[in-house]
């Protein structure tokens, strides 16, 4: 056994792929401010390589945090003497990774011909995805079209659908994988995809939407980050940016946008999960989705969804004033929670980021909302943290068919609310 484990390690690291065996996920609960201080003290110590999938400040008091085993032993003692309370969630990461790879090689058996035979309940590579893209305009050329908006750092295509039945539409955007591990967002965007096709022309209220607004829809919007989680390490969020200076790679890319760049609730270290970048829209990822909001100039509704937590979230991030339209963008993330809670009873929570999560700069919806796209939302797709960012394949489904119902459920305020 123990000859095994040491022979699946050699065979990983020759592949060049991080593994993660004993690392554990930990829900760790401050009782206290004094006690999120002494969690914000341990994410400073480099050495021990957490992995905060929530920062330290959360309005929950609780994070979840994966402990490589060479630091599970030292963390569990510094919880214990400061009497601070922890429950284990993940008990071996890679065991649930091991599970997550044998469940897709199965599915990658079949290659797809159609997009009525790519299999939605299950993950899939970058270049599954773009090529179910390409098949999906095929099928259908006067709905929907491909436009490259932009090259991602490593030189990628940043491909975004359009849904579309006549000129000078307004539109609504939404993406999907902007973070690389969330991947049930991209899982869940190849799904809608497929449903505002087949909707088309046959659902009253799509048809209706899609009479009046075009829909673009960017599947992989951090194309380098979404490779490198299946090449290399899982667990990568950020971009692949080369940081001058630093060993580190990557910038945040829900830090780097214009509202509020480099104010609190973002770091300007590059080794952080947070960080920010050298300036506002210093990422060709995001650079690309700034330029076109821009040249399109008539989007109404923008959502970036993100995964985990099951929240719904509008604007600021980075600040406590409220927006505007708080009223109005409140009742209607009630209306849309409620509507996605009635098919599998999955519980949202929502409210402004800052309130709801905590303190965040240069996030994508407080500069969409500030560019006049009243209707900005981030989605925090589920769970709530049994398997975090590796929710299993089985719930790709339910996941993507009750986000849709929140979806339109926005989309028929927006069209019976013009503004
Ligand atoms: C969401 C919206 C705006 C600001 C922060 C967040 C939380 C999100 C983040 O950027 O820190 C957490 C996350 O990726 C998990 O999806
Ligand atoms: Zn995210």
């Amino acid at each position: 056994m123990r000859g095994l484990v040491v022979l699946a390690a050699l065979f990983a690291a020759v592949c060049g792929k991080e593994t993660f065996e004993g690392h554990q996920v930990l829900r760790i609960t401050a009782a206290d401010k004094a006690q999120i201080n002494l969690l914000k003290d341990l994410s400073e110590l480099e050495h021990l390589k957490l992995d905060f999938w929530m920062e330290p400040v959360h309005k929950s008091l609780s994070v979840d945090v994966r402990v490589p085993f060479h630091s599970l032993q030292i963390v569990k003692a510094f919880l214990r003497y400061n009497l601070i309370n922890y429950q284990v969630m993940i008990l071996d990461l890679q065991d649930l990774l091991d599970t997550e790879h044998r469940v897709m090689i199965r599915s990658r058996a079949v290659q797809p011909r159609t997009t009525n035979d790519y299999d939605y309940t299950n993950y899939h590579t970058l270049n599954e995805i773009y090529s179910f893209m390409d098949m999906l305009v095929e099928e259908n050329p006067t709905l929907v079209s491909k436009i490259v908006i932009g090259q991602s750092y490593e030189g990628r295509p940043l491909n975004v659908l359009k849904f579309s039945t006549g000129a000078n539409h307004p539109g609504i955007w939404i993406d999907t994988g902007i973070h690389a591990r969330e991947w049930i967002t991209p899982a869940s965007g190849t799904w809608f995809a497929k449903k505002i096709v087949n909707d088309y022309g046959r659902d009253a209220a799509l048809t209706a939407i899609l009479d009046k607004y075009d829909i673009f829809l960017e599947l992989v919007t951090n194309p380098d980050g979404y490779e490198y989680t299946h090449t290399s390490n899982r667990m990568w969020r950020k971009t692949r940016r080369i940081n001058p200076g630093s060993t580190c790679v990557g910038v945040d890319p829900n830090r780097n946008w214009g509202t509020g760049f480099a104010g609190a609730g973002s770091s300007n270290n590059p080794c952080s999960e947070t960080y920010r970048g050298p300036s506002a829209h210093s990422e060709p990822e995001i650079k690309a989705i700034v330029d076109f909001v821009h040249a399109h100039g008539n989007l109404k509704v923008f959502l970036t969804i993100h995964s985990y937590s099951q929240m719904l979230l509008y604007p600021y991030g980075d600040t406590s004033t409220p927006c505007k339209d708080e009223k109005e963008l409140d009742d209607l993330a009630l209306k849309a929670t409620t509507e996605l809670k009635k098919l599998y009873g999955t519980s949202y929570t929502f409210g402004s980021t800052i309130a709801t999560i905590y303190q965040a700069s240069g996030t994508t919806t407080d500069w969409t909302y500030d560019q006049g796209i009243k209707y900005s939302y981030t989605f925090e797709l589920r769970d709530t943290g049994r398997y975090g960012f590796i929710l299993p394949a089985d719930q790709i489904l339910p996941t993507a068919e009750e986000t849709w119902l929140a979806v339109m459920a926005i989309m028929e305020h927006t069209k019976n609310n013009p503004y």
